[in-house]
């Protein structure tokens, strides 16, 4: 989440890897989709500054973001990329819905990062209203799906220093 000092869109550029032999899966939640849509645009605008064709980066939607676990998990396990963003963005409602989805969402993607073969990215905005999820998806914290594509670019070049050797 953002904070007063730090916004989203704001890094070391000196610090990320060559992302042009990489390749992405990105899941993304139609719920609130002014905000996802935002997101998504952010995330592949980075990916490609850093080098990524846009040929590998796969995009896939579902329907909310608790189906970010499964689709997150089905790409994960493809092995036709190499690490997977979610992205999705649940408001508080009147609804204890806000409580579930946000636990269970957050819950499943973190066990995909125990156990699954790529990295999974935590692209999910849980916000009190939309104005908050707007500073966040271009707004006045930046946009959370930058922040998204250079965490994935970071992993991948994490994980292929324990790649085995052929
Ligand atoms: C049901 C629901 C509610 C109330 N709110 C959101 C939300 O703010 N953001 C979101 O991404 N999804 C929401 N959903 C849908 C759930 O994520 C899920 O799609 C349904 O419960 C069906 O599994």
């Amino acid at each position: 989440m953002a904070t007063k000092n730090h916004n989203l869109s704001h890094y070391d550029i000196q610090s990320v890897p060559d992302a042009s032999n990489m390749r992405f899966g990105i899941v993304v939640s139609e719920w609130n989709e002014n905000i996802t849509a935002a997101l998504l645009h952010g995330a592949v605008e980075t990916l490609q500054k850093h080098g990524t064709h846009l040929d590998n980066i796969d995009i896939r939607t579902v329907p909310g973001s608790f189906e970010l676990i499964y689709g997150a998990a089905q790409m994960a396990r493809s092995e036709q990329v190499d690490a997977v963003i979610a992205i999705g963005c649940v408001i508080r409602g009147d609804t204890p819905h806000f409580d579930y989805i946000c636990a269970g969402t957050t819950q499943g993607l973190a066990e995909l990062n125990t156990h699954g073969k790529v990295p999974v990215i935590y692209g999910l905005i849980t916000t009190e209203n939309m104005q908050q999820a707007e500073d966040r998806a271009g707004g006045i914290h930046g946009n959370k799906g930058d922040e998204c594509a250079i965490t994935a670019i970071k992993m991948v070049d994490f994980a292929c220093r324990y790649k085995k050797k052929l």
